[in-house]
């Protein structure tokens, strides 16, 4: 089987940097893969993708060096697998909350004995070869957000979880419960003390920390933190910001930053 880069660079204590795309698109799927990503997660909770678009996005990052993975839209076996077998190498499950989603969520990961997801491999064969499924159940990474207040609560029987390899935090929704507005980069100190506290429990667990970081500057601060797994924008963030700053070069002013969150 193709095996899981990420894996390897996590027990390396490597950095991993990985892209977010909202964009319902293969070709810039295609594009975002050859910038030099470890990793590129389709994101199907608040990207504009329905799961065609998903298939093709997933072959298109398997034509480029970076790991396919895919944000499900919520804790739903059904969409796992089918992801998983339109070959995305790991699952990123949303608002996980307590210790028995986040057991629900890896068992949908896993082949039995170890979980309950269903056989048909399909695309994930062709990407990951014909022995995928004696081992897809060791290399597919699974990740589970903490972005709750419940599941900053629970964090350290969410990080019990047999098989769960690590947790991410969504900074936008976990600022909103907490201080009551979304800011992904808040300095709020219920945030920085709640973002040291998924650090430490990881660690301690040994389970990967990753974060949502609205820009790169910010997601190299997340490294220098102690975070294995950073993304630094998404793809319409960093498109937006792209274009504002080409308009403000173009007419020799300096570019608008636009409030909302990175966007
Ligand atoms: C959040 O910040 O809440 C996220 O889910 C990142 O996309
Ligand atoms: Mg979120």
């Amino acid at each position: 089987m193709r095996m899981n880069r990420l894996k390897e660079a996590f027990r390396q204590q490597l950095p991993v940097v990985n892209g977010w795309l909202a964009i319902p698109s293969g070709y810039s799927a295609e594009i975002a893969g050859h910038q030099g990503y470890d990793a590129i997660t389709v994101d199907m909770q608040h990207g504009m993708i329905d799961f065609s678009n998903a298939l093709s996005m997933l072959q298109a990052i398997s034509c480029t060096p970076a790991v396919p993975l895919a944000r499900v839209a919520c804790n739903d076996p059904a969409q796992i697998m089918r992801l998983l077998d339109a070959g995305a190498w790991g699952i990123i499950c949303p608002m996980i909350s307590s210790a028995e989603q986040a057991r629900q969520f890896v068992s949908a990961c896993r082949y039995p004995p170890l979980g309950t997801r269903s056989f048909g491999p399909a695309r994930a064969l062709l990407y990951g070869g014909k022995d995928y499924p004696q081992y897809a159940n060791g290399e597919i990474l699974t990740l589970a957000m903490i972005e709750t207040r419940e599941g900053l609560a629970n964090l350290d029987a969410i990080l019990d979880t047999e098989g769960l390899d690590g947790v991410f935090i969504g900074p936008n929704d976990l600022s909103l419960t907490l201080t009551g507005s979304a800011s992904a980069e808040s300095q709020h100190p219920d945030m920085l003390a709640a973002i040291e506290l998924v650090l430490s429990r990881s660690g301690a667990h040994g389970k990967v920390a990753g974060i949502f970081c609205t820009s790169g500057d910010a997601a190299a601060a997340r490294l220098a933190q102690g975070f294995q797994l950073v993304t630094p924008a998404n793809d319409v963030m960093q498109l937006g910001r792209a274009a504002r700053e080409a308009i403000a070069a173009t007419l020799g002013k300096s570019a608008p930053t636009r409030g909302v969150s990175g966007y």
